[in-house]
């Protein structure tokens, strides 16, 4: 995408696909090929959890990011397909009988059901190293070796204990207790939030952004990964499993503490309004502006799936 295209707006929807196109392709190029020498099992598992589909939210962010600051670079993309392969890795091992026990994922078998346990425990091992591995490999991409190291420990800040993997733990603990609204908040921008703030800030580093910026866009970053949860939570009580691809209604079955469980729907639907408008008061003020990111919150606002 040129930045032309990008300051005509052209049709948002159109956006996403395509570049979520070009995501599935780059993808499908970097993944270990079903050929290679090591694990055919490995390496099926893996391409079948991290070529199933999915909005690919992150590295369009990523790309969206770089995009708005006027760079349109391959790293950029490499980059966000890390982040994706993190986000693949917690998919898989979040659906394991040990946690959320779940048979579907985007649509199809999870992948302890499509393989073993074993298997699925590997495949988000590898994906989750080989994240790391792409990253590091930016210095080939033309990003410098500071900036390198610096989207490296975003991702590990966002991916590990005191990000995601922390939230998770959170979560888990959480359970069947009735968590307040502040809990929730913090589990929330842990466990989601994390690894939806790090892309952008990755595709800021690589455009070269200012600090400034970058603190905004970390902001942004923070409200559509709360808002995100919000609808998610919206999603599992009023949502279309078909659409969802995934079992829904789970939150309830579980008891768990959700925005509709502790506000109510109606309050909920509310609250996610107000975590929208922040995240679009966040993009004031940049320069230039990131119209995407501002569709990307309208997106995320009223997504289905
Ligand atoms: C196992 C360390 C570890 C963490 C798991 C991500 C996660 C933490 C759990 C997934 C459960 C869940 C429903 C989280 C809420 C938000 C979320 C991450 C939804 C799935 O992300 P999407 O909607 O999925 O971007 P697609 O399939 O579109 O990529």
């Amino acid at each position: 995408m040129t930045e032309e295209c990008v300051s005509a707006q052209i049709n948002f929807a159109d956006y996403l696909e395509q570049s979520a196109v070009r995501v599935n392709q780059a993808l499908n190029e970097w993944l270990p090929s079903k050929n290679a020498l090591h694990s055919a099992r490995l390496n099926e598992a893996v391409r079948y959890s991290a070529l199933a589909g999915g909005k690919r939210i992150r590295p369009v962010l990523c790309l969206m990011a770089a995009q708005g600051a006027g760079c349109d670079s391959e790293a950029a993309l490499r980059a966000g397909c890390a982040f994706e392969l993190i986000h693949t890795y917690s998919l898989i091992h979040d659906d394991l009988p040990a946690m959320d026990n779940d048979d579907f994922r985007r649509g199809r078998p999870t992948c302890h059901k499509k393989f073993d346990e074993a298997t699925a425990i590997l495949a988000g091992d590898s994906l989750l190293t080989m994240a790391f591995a792409w990253l590091a490999e930016l210095v080939n991409y033309g990003v410098s070796a500071e900036k390198t190291v610096e989207i490296i420990a975003l991702a590990a800040s966002a991916a590990g204990h005191d990000g995601m993997v922390g939230g998770q733990m959170l979560d888990i603990a959480w359970e069947k207790q009735r968590a307040d609204l502040v809990t929730l908040e913090t589990i929330h921008h842990r466990k989601t939030g994390a690894l939806i703030t790090a892309p952008i800030v990755a595709g800021a580093i690589i455009a070269g952004l200012d600090i400034f910026s970058r603190k905004k866009l970390e902001e942004y970053g923070a409200h559509i990964g709360l808002l995100f949860q919000i609808v998610d939570d919206i999603l599992d009580v009023e949502g279309d499993a078909a659409v969802m691809g995934k079992t829904l209604g789970k939150d309830a079955l579980l008891e768990k503490s959700t925005y509709p469980s502790l506000l109510g729907l109606d309050k909920a639907h509310e609250y996610a309004l107000q975590v929208h408008r922040s995240a679009v008061d966040s993009l004031s003020g940049l320069e230039p502006s990131q119209p995407l990111l501002e569709a990307m919150a309208d997106f995320i606002l009223h997504r289905k799936s």
